[in-house]
This record gives structure tokens, C-alpha cells and sequence, in this order.
């Protein structure tokens, strides 16, 4: 069977600056807190940084040309605001820009659209020291950080977001301490989740003040929360966790309001919002980034030493397992959060900015990957999203998390999700079966089950 996908749907690949760029300390670039961060010992496996990661700063230009061959029309690439500002503000430096600016331009030269993220996780390390993003400072520093690449890239790129998955920077960053800046305190995470949320509003403010061309959105992961039983309390703990990792970020953009249940669990530790904040946050964007990867099964637990009482084990749907990362595999995940979305926050635009998965891939002799689980995971989760848009709902693009093997922040480069394999000796990048079936289903803008 041939699922067709409307005409004017956006495929695409992603990747973000501090999983491949590598060049850490070239060209007047910054140190990030990720550099701060992967230097401390036990902070990552094998004590992995992104020093040189893929070398995409230096091989920019083939990377490029390759994703042209295999057909990509549109690539999500992030900048990293340590190379444009090492300080986190003040002086720009100028090689920093002129990458990006060539970025843009190769991208541009090989058909290929270019779509820019502001944020992924890698903060400057000199804001950190000025306490990062609880600081609500923050978000007046990123809006001048944003100003400065809108300026550079502006006349050439009209695909934005603000940020990728503020819930993974704040929670995982400031709450369990697994990312960077490696702190484990309730309170902070919230304020930064609210001074992310701010800073993400002043941004598009900022854009649509600034007469910018094109269309600006905002990246949330959205992924399964399913009860692990029907007792009230484990319904009740998923609740609350679902209040944190989705509404906390889906209302106040869409409705301008924070989710009160969570905010009365919290107490002291939820984060201070101030009048008018949330008239910022909900300035309209254009659309809502969708990362979607897999799912939980939450249970409500006592002896949890998480500030929500909550325990999550993967939850795999029948015939799936797992990914190397440990998640389960459930396929109508996908559309169950597109629908969430249709229903709770009127259909907004929707780009399914991130999906896909790491697996145990095994190189042939040659360095080839014969990746069909992946290729199976596309594809359960692309007939998904075509059955939810068969379903009225707004989706318009698709995004295959990564165009290459990279730096998986605490895991290193133990998990890889790419459609091209990167031979972490010699830095060779090698298309894998899956990066081929990919360029088949968007030359035919079909899927065939
Ligand atoms: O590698 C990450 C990416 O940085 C953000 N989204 C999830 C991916 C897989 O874990």
C-alpha cells in the first residue's frame, strides 16, 4: 500500500551544533557548559566530549553535498551561541558567524532549506557562572544573542525555532544533574523551565517586531506517558508528570496559563512568574516542533527520591522491543501525541522536528549498516503521523533525528542514530540502508507498507 503525504510536506534530517561540530576550541568559540561538563569526571560515559565530535565544522562542506545526494530538501541545524558570543554576550565573534553564514549559503547552493534552532542545550559556560538559566536575566541574554544570528542568517533563512526541548534543559540539566551544568535541585529546574519558556516568547517577540521574514516555532518533546495501572495514584502520578513535561510548556504558549495542580504539588518550589510573563510566552508562533521518541509507563512511588514521586519504566507496544537507549518502541505513540495536541491546543501547525532511533548497528566488512530496525521504526511511526494527518490534524513536516551518528550527551558515542554511520576512527561517514530507503520515501513524498 502507498500512504501519499500532502504536497507540501517539509522532510527533512537534524542534527545540533554541540553533538557534531567538534572544533571546541577553534575560531574564538566559547566554552559551553557541555565543555565544562564532559570535563568533570563521570559526567559522561567514557568521559566523551564533544572536542571533535563528527569534525562537521571542518566537513561542513562534504556533509553537505552528501545530504544533497541522498535528497534531503530541508536540514535543522542549531547554532551555538558560545561560538557567536564567547562571552554569552557582549562582543561578537566573527568567525563564528562567517560558519554559519557559509552553512547557510552551502545548504543554499545544493537546494537544500536550511531550518535554524537558537538553542540546543549548549549555554555558554560564563552565564552558567552568573547561574545560567534560573537566572531571569537569561532570557533578555539569549533575546540579544537571538537579534544578532536573526541579523546574519535572517535574509536567507525563514525557518526558526527558539529552543529544542526546554524540558530536557531544565529538568535534566538543573533537576537530575545527568546534563549539563550537572545540578540536582527542584527549584532551580522549574525557574529555568519558566525562564526558558520566557525566553522562548521574548525571541518570537523579538522576530515579529523585528519585520524578520518567515516562520518562528518552539521545540517541546513530547513523549508517552501511559499509567502503569489503573490505580488512582499511578493515574494521578502520571498526571502530574505529564502537567510538567507537557503542559508546563504547551499551556502558557497556547493558553497563556501554568497547569495550578502541579504549581500547588510543587509548593516552594515552584518557579516565580511574574505579571506579564505569561502574556509573552503566549505570543503566537507559527508552529509547534514535535520531538517524539517513545514511551513510559509511570507509577506512582513512595521511596522515590523524585520531586514528583514518580517511577518510569519503558512501555514497548506488542511485537516491539527496545532501542539501544533502552526506550520502548510504541509506534501509536506518535500519533497519540499529535492528537493531544490537535484536541487540547486547536490544531495548531505542527513539525514533527525530531524522531527516530539508536540501535545496535553492526558495520559490514565495507562499514556498512544493513539498519532495517531502524527503517522499521521510521516506518511505524511515518504511518502513524499519515494516519493522524488522514485524521484532521495540522502536521507538516518531518524531521529524521540525525543525519549522522553523533555525540549522545551522557551516553557519548555509545548510541547511534543515524541514517549515515560515522566511523568514530577515521571520521569516514558511510549512508546506511536506511539513509537510502529515507531519500526514497521523500522522492515519492509516499510511504509504501
Ligand atoms: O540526541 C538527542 C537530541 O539532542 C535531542 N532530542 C533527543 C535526541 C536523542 O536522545
Amino acid at each position: 500500500m502507498r500512504l501519499t503525504f500532502p504536497d507540501s510536506f517539509l522532510w527533512g534530517v537534524a542534527a545540533s551544533a554541540y553533538q557534531i561540530e567538534g572544533a571546541a576550541r577553534e575560531d574564538g568559540r566559547g566554552e559551553s557548559i557541555w565543555d565544562r561538563f564532559s570535563y568533570q569526571p563521570y559526567r559522561t560515559l567514557n568521559g566523551d566530549t564533544g572536542d571533535v565530535a563528527c569534525d562537521h565544522y571542518h566537513r561542513m562542506p562534504e556533509d553537505v553535498a552528501m545530504m544533497a545526494e541522498l535528497g534531503i530538501p530541508c536540514y535543522g541545524l542549531t547554532v551555538a551561541w558560545p561560538r557567536i558570543l564567547p562571552k554569552g554576550r557582549g562582543q561578537v565573534n566573527q568567525k563564528g558567524l562567517d560558519f554559519y553564514d557559509r552553512l547557510v549559503d552551502t545548504l543554499l547552493e545544493h537546494g537544500i532549506r536550511p531550518k535554524v534552532t537558537l538553542f540546543h542545550w549548549d549555554l555558554p559556560q560564563v552565564l552558567q557562572n552568573e547561574g545560567g538559566w534560573p537566572n531571569r536575566d537569561c532570557p533578555d541574554w539569549f533575546a540579544d544573542y537571538a537579534r544578532i544570528v536573526f541579523d546574519a542568517l535572517g535574509d536567507r533563512v525563514d525557518l526558526w525555532a527558539t529552543i529544542n526541548e526546554p524540558w530536557v534543559a531544565a529538568f535534566i540539566g538543573y533537576g537530575m544533574g545527568i546534563h549539563a551544568p550537572g545540578i540536582q535541585d527542584a527549584a532551580q529546574a522549574y525557574q529555568a523551565a519558566h525562564h526558558l519558556n520566557l525566553a522562548h516568547g521574548k525571541v518570537v517577540q523579538l522576530f515579529r517586531q523585528g519585520g524578520y521574514q518567515g516562520e518562528i516555532g518552539y521545540v517541546l518533546n513530547l513523549n508517552g506517558l501511559l499509567p502503569g495501572s489503573d490505580r488512582p495514584e499511578d493515574v494521578e502520578a502520571t498526571q502530574r508528570l505529564h502537567d510538567e513535561t507537557h503542559r508546563f510548556f504547551l499551556d502558557p504558549v497556547f493558553h497563556g496559563t501554568y497547569p495550578e495542580a502541579l504549581f500547588s504539588w510543587l509548593g516552594t518550589q515552584a518557579p516565580k512568574v511574574y505579571e506579564g510573563d505569561l502574556d509573552i510566552i503566549r505570543t503566537p508562533i507559527d508552529f509547534l516542533g514535535i520531538n517524539h521518541y517513545n514511551t513510559d509507563l509511570v507509577f506512582y512511588d513512595v521511596m522515590s527520591t523524585h520531586w514528583l514521586k514518580v517511577r518510569s519504566v519503558p512501555y514497548s507496544a506488542p511485537g516491539w522491543g527496545q532501542t539501544e537507549m533502552g526506550w520502548g518502541i510504541n509506534p501509536p505513540g506518535i500519533k497519540h501525541e499529535i492528537m493531544n495536541v490537535v484536541e487540547h491546543y486547536g490544531n495548531p501547525k505542527m513539525i514533527i522536528t525530531e524522531n527516530g532511533c539508536a540501535m545496535p548497528d553492526e558495520p559490514d566488512e565495507d562499514g556498512f549498516v544493513a539498519d532495517w530496525n531502524r527503517i522499521f521504526f521510521l516506518k511505524a511511526h511515518l504511518q502513524q503521523v499519515h494516519e493522524a494527518i488522514q485524521e484532521g490534524a495540522n502536521v507538516q513536516g518531518y524531521f529524521v533525528w540525525s543525519i549522522l551518528d553523533n555525540f549522545e550527551w551522557e551516553r557519548g558515542y555509545s548510541c547511534r542514530f543515524g541514517l549515515v554511520r560515522v566511523d568514530y576512527e577515521t571520521l569516514h561517514r558511510i549512508p546506511k540502508q536506511s539513509a537510502y530507503w529515507y531519500r526514497d520515501v521523500i522522492r515519492e513524498n509516499a510511504l509504501m507498507i
